[in-house]
Order: C-alpha cells, then sequence, then structure tokens
C-alpha cells in the first residue's frame, strides 16, 4: 500500500527548539495512525507562529483571521457531509486568547472539530508579550517583573462548556495518541499542548523547565473529558422549523393593481407604532401579490424620538432596496416631520399625508391634511394613515390589510371599528 506524505519536504519553518515543530510531527502521526487520506483533512490555522505550517503540510489548509479560526473550521465542518472528513484547528495561546468566545460556544454546541491549542504562554510571532494564558510569576520580553495573574486553564474552561474531549499534555516526546483520539472524537475535541518557546520564553526566564512551570501554576495534566454528550435540546431541528413557519408563509391571495415599483414612508414617533403599522402594510401588500422591502429607522434610544419606516413595494422582484425620496410620505408627529423633511425636500411629485396641526413641509409633493390622531389616538395614527392612503389609492384591497388586523393580538391592540371610518 502506497502512504500518503502529509508533510512536505522543506523544513519545518520554526525556530530552533521550538515547541510548534513537536505538535506539526504528532499530528501528522496522529493522522498516520487513524489511516486518513491527507485530502479527507481539513487543517484551518490561525495567525501566529504555528500558523506558518500550512505550508508544510499536504492537506487542504486554510489560513484565518487572528482569533478567528474556531469560527471558520466550525462552518467548514457544517458544511461536509462526509464522516470521513476531519477538521483541525491549530490555534496559539494568544489566538485563544482573542477568540476565547468561539471556542467556548464551539465546545458548548459541541461542533465536530479538533482543535489544537500550540501554548507557549506568551504572543510568540510579535516578539513575546503576555496572553491570557501566561502562567502567574512568568516573564517575557514585554513584562520582565512577570505576570500577576494565573493563566487561563482552558482545559476546565472548554470541559465545563460541553466539549467531548479535552485533554492536556507536555508538548515533548510523542503525543500524537492525544491528537489521534480528538481527531477520532465525534464532537469538539481539544488538545492542550504545553510548549516553551525558546526564543522570547527561554530568554526572559533563564533555566525555566517547562514541567515544573506547568505543574507549579497548577495545570493538570490529563484527560478532563471524554466521551459523547446528548446534544443540547434547543439544537433541535424541528424546533428552530416551527419558529420560522408563521413568518415565512404569506400567500398571494389579492390582485393588486402596481404598475411601477413604489416607495411609502412613514414617520411619527417612538411608542406610535409606526414599525408596527408598516409590518402590517408589508404583510397585506405580500398577501396581494407585491415584492416588499421593510426598513425601520429609529436612533439608538428607541423609547424616545423619531420613529420611521420605509415600505418598498413593487409587482417586480426588488433587486434594490434603497430609495432617495419616497413616492408617500405619511407623517403622523412633529418628531416624525423633523426625520422627514430632508426626504420630503428631495419629493418633485407624489403625495404627502400630513396629520392635523403640523407644518407644512413645502415640497412639489401634493400635501393633504387629514386628521389621524385626533380620530384614531397617536398610537394606531400610523396605521390609519396607511388604510386611508390605501383607500384613497386602491394599490391592492383594503381586505387584505384588514385580514393581518384581525389576526390574534393586533385585533385586540387596535380600534378596528374606527379604522375604516375615512
Ligand atoms: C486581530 C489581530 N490582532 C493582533 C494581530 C497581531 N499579531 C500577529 S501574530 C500575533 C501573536 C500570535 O501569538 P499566538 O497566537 O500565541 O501564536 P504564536 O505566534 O505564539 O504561535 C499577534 C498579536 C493580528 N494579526 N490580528
Ligand atoms: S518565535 Fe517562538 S513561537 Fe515563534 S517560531 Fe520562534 S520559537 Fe517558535
Amino acid at each position: 500500500m502506497t502512504v500518503m506524505p502529509l508533510l512536505n519536504d522543506a523544513p519545518l519553518p520554526f525556530c530552533k527548539g521550538c515547541g510548534h515543530s513537536h505538535v506539526a510531527k504528532n499530528t501528522e502521526k496522529a493522522i498516520r495512525r487513524l489511516g486518513l487520506d491527507p485530502l479527507d483533512v481539513v487543517l484551518v490555522t490561525d495567525i501566529g507562529c504555528h500558523g506558518i505550517i500550512d505550508k508544510s503540510f499536504l492537506t487542504h489548509t486554510v489560513h484565518g483571521l487572528h482569533g478567528r479560526a474556531v469560527a471558520l473550521a466550525g462552518g467548514i465542518s457544517a458544511g461536509l457531509d462526509n464522516p470521513k472528513n476531519r477538521v483541525v484547528v491549530f490555534i496559539g495561546d494568544g489566538g485563544a486568547t482573542i477568540g476565547m468566545q468561539h471556542l467556548v460556544g464551539a465546545a458548548h454546541r459541541d461542533i465536530d472539530i479538533t482543535v489544537v491549542v500550540h501554548n507557549n504562554m506568551l504572543y510568540g510571532m510579535t516578539g513575546g508579550q503576555p496572553s491570557d494564558f501566561t502562567p502567574s510569576g512568568f516573564k517575557t520580553p514585554t513584562l520582565p517583573d512577570g505576570k500577576s495573574l494565573q493563566g487561563y486553564d482552558i482545559c476546565r474552561q472548554i470541559a465545563s462548556a460541553g466539549a467531548s474531549r479535552v485533554e492536556r499534555v507536555i508538548g515533548v516526546g510523542d503525543f500524537s495518541e492525544a491528537i489521534a483520539k480528538a481527531i477520532s472524537t465525534n464532537g469538539f475535541a481539544l488538545v492542550e499542548v504545553m510548549e516553551i518557546c525558546p526564543s522570547h520564553g527561554v530568554k526572559a526566564n533563564p533555566g525555566m523547565k517547562l514541567k515544573k512551570v506547568v505543574e507549579e501554576s497548577g495545570l493538570e495534566v490529563k484527560v478532563f473529558a471524554s466521551g459523547k454528550k446528548e446534544r443540547s435540546a434547543s439544537l433541535h431541528p424541528s424546533i428552530s422549523q416551527s419558529l420560522l413557519q408563521e413568518s415565512l408563509e404569506i400567500h398571494p391571495v389579492y390582485p393588486n393593481s402596481l404598475a411601477h415599483r413604489m416607495s411609502v414612508m412613514v414617520a411619527g414617533s417612538a411608542g406610535g407604532g409606526v414599525q408596527s403599522a408598516a409590518e402590517w402594510f408589508a404583510r397585506a401588500a405580500m398577501s396581494s401579490g407585491l415584492d416588499v422591502t421593510l426598513r425601520g429607522a429609529y436612533p439608538v434610544t428607541v423609547g424616545v424620538g423619531f420613529s420611521a419606516a420605509q415600505i418598498n413595494i413593487s409587482p417586480e422582484p426588488i433587486l434594490y432596496t434603497g430609495s432617495s425620496a419616497p413616492d408617500v410620505l405619511i407623517v403622523t408627529s412633529a418628531d416624525g416631520a423633523d426625520y422627514a423633511r430632508p426626504f420630503a425636500a428631495k419629493m418633485a411629485d407624489g403625495l404627502i399625508l400630513l396629520d392635523e396641526g403640523l407644518e407644512s413641509l413645502s415640497t412639489g409633493a401634493e400635501e393633504l391634511r387629514v386628521p389621524m390622531s385626533a380620530r384614531i389616538g397617536s398610537r394606531d395614527a400610523s396605521v390609519y394613515g396607511l388604510l386611508w392612503y390605501l383607500n384613497h389609492a386602491r394599490l391592492f384591497p383594503i381586505e387584505a390589510m384588514m385580514d393581518v388586523l384581525t389576526v390574534g393580538a393586533r385585533s385586540r391592540r387596535v380600534k378596528i371599528e374606527k379604522l375604516l371610518q375615512f
């Protein structure tokens, strides 16, 4: 049987004595032990010295952004449907610090990847800054007095997050079995390899012995988790499907008379029902066979100030959702008028419905005064304005809007009997 090579002939790219070389060789040995075809393996590397190994491996390799390799690998794993494919991540303690949330999240979801953390206790590639894994008392070129806080125990963190397999090893000699067991795990597996960076770590801590540092830091060298766990019920696909059902299925049941795309803007105040009214109008337009886009605008302090919505409706597919000026503008409050003024200024024609008592926006558009708030109350002024316009322009049947409004909680919210008095 021909044995396929996994590493090419070029010398490994690391400094003499760098622990990263041992990880590369042990990973090669592990893949070989498992009898995997190199092209069944995807190696995702992070930024850092360890990441320059990807040019040496004859597997598929992907180089990620710093700290993001786990997220990238999770996506790759989700897209593969062949159990023979194995996704392996190489990441440093620096990348694991920056991307800790990705690691915890992937372990929690038990995503089927193997993460090999090259913990050399500092940021190697950029000259030896401390990471959150640097042990207490350990010195680095930029921290000559030594770290004051104790470093993370990533194995305990990741095991408690829900990973299927977690193991810490000292990165000397043959530790390929630990990597092989991780790669053959069906679920999230992590191997933390304790290493040394001769160029920065040894120089800053003369006489330091790797095993002693690990021991004194209270980092146990052992298996922290092994064996498959039940996946969380919240990831069950049938639950997600039922969440989407109601919002996805709007069937066209009414006709429409719209010849061209048009844009309707509603502008009022926070708490004035603008966003709900726009959504109901959008749903009604969809049930009349129109293509619809809806965009809300409001300040970050959502409870005060203006609230506006722009609804594009079209008999054709909408390929661009922007619009420089609305064709129809419905303004229900002074806040809304202030927000809408720049848009109104661009209206060379079209129609503006202004609530009673508001100042004219003085544009090229026709302006009509409609008593919205006074007739129906400020909370329903926007939906009333949209119904008033629909009754005026007859783009699609008013029944489409009434169907939406008479469903469930909406029917209790709006004063349906008063809404049809124009
Ligand atoms: C988001 C981001 N922050 C910072 C850097 C700069 N940077 C490049 S390599 C590196 C250190 C990498 O250290 P580590 O992940 O521990 O890997 P090692 O070099 O030790 O193998 C840093 C900080 C970067 N490339 N991207
Ligand atoms: S600087 Fe340190 S981590 Fe980077 S290759 Fe050299 S020894 Fe390894």
